[in-house]
């Protein structure tokens, strides 16, 4: 394969990954041309280009070397190493996507533990991880390997209980299914390949995973202004969420007033604003983060 000067990373083309990838992207700065085909995304300014593809091909792709870097969920990730198919590593936990894979069965099986599946059928688009999850406690089960429509098994009579991801669970009680064990927790992760490229490409992961790290702190997070009597800064203070730390400058001219600012690592409620403004904060500002240079 040609040597590359420009890094590529995989992501999700139409998918639950697909625009959470590209807002982080974004957040991180980096801007880019779509290709008319769709399939790929030119970088403007800095030397990343997207490959716009299938979740399922991205560890291939990573592992062919026509990608160096791509976003998947982590769920992905581990059936790949269970599979053992491609010598994946994980850079970063990208803090969305999350979801879990789970065991569930019709509601009105017994469950008590593992053991309550021997020698049943179990549905699964994740036969190796299943396959794992089973051996690590000693079950002896039947793995059927689907595609797709894996909680409509049961119903159909293909399988007897499901391994399949879930997020709010509104699937499983749609088809008359529930949890009873968790096979791992996911969420989305920035994924290169065992041995990452030692040219050019690498200043560019680098530079990548510090704003991926700058952007990801700062997540959800609100920076807040208010004015106040220096007097009523302690009361402020403590009705912060998260106890962060705050500045606190002098106003000019106005002698006995500050001004407070404040790094919130959660939303605020209006219960909290009510909170901040009884304690005399006046002047109150929520203003969203966009990221954190260290
Ligand atoms: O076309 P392509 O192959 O790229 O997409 P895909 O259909 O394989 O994947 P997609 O877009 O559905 O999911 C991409 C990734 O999102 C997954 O690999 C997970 O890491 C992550 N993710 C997060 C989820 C969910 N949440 C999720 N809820 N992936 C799938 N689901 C499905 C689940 O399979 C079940 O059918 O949603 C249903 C359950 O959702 P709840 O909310 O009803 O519990
Ligand atoms: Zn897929």
């Amino acid at each position: 394969m040609m040597p590359r000067e420009r890094l590529r990373i995989a992501v999700q083309k139409s998918g639950r990954l697909s625009e959470p990838c590209f807002d982080l992207l974004d957040r991180c700065g980096l801007r880019f041309r779509r290709s008319r085909d769709g399939l790929f995304c030119y970088g403007d300014g800095e030397p990343v280009d997207l490959l716009l593809v299938r979740d399922d091909d991205i560890p291939g792709l990573i592992a062919q070397g026509v990608c160096d870097l791509g976003i998947v969920g982590r769920n992905v990730l581990a059936e790949n190493a269970a599979a053992r198919q491609t010598a994946l590593q994980c850079l970063r936990s990208l803090a969305f996507g999350a979801c879990r894979l789970v065991i569930a069965v019709p509601q009105d099986m017994a469950y008590a533990g593992g053991g309550s599946l021997a020698r049943l059928r179990i549905a699964t688009s994740y036969p190796n991880l299943l396959r794992d999850w089973l051996s690590a406690n000693g079950v002896d089960a039947e793995i059927v390997t689907l595609a797709g429509s894996v909680e409509i098994a049961p119903r159909l009579g293909t399988a007897d209980a499901i391994c399949d991801l879930v997020q709010s669970g509104a699937t499983l009680a749609a088809n008359q299914l529930r949890e009873v064990d968790r096979v791992l927790d996911s969420e989305a992760v920035l994924v290169g390949s065992a041995t990452l490229p030692a040219d050019g490409r690498r200043d560019a992961i680098e530079l990548l995973l510090r704003r991926i790290d700058g952007v990801v702190r700062v997540r959800g997070s609100r920076l807040l202004l208010l004015q106040a009597a220096r007097a009523s800064v302690e009361a402020i203070v403590a009705v912060l969420p998260g106890a962060p730390s705050a500045t606190v400058l002098q106003m000019d001219g106005q002698p006995g007033q500050v001004m407070l600012q404040a790094l919130c690592a959660d939303e605020l409620g209006w219960r909290q604003l009510e909170a901040i403004q009884r304690a005399g904060a006046r002047e109150l500002f929520v203003l969203p983060v966009e990221r954190a240079l260290a």
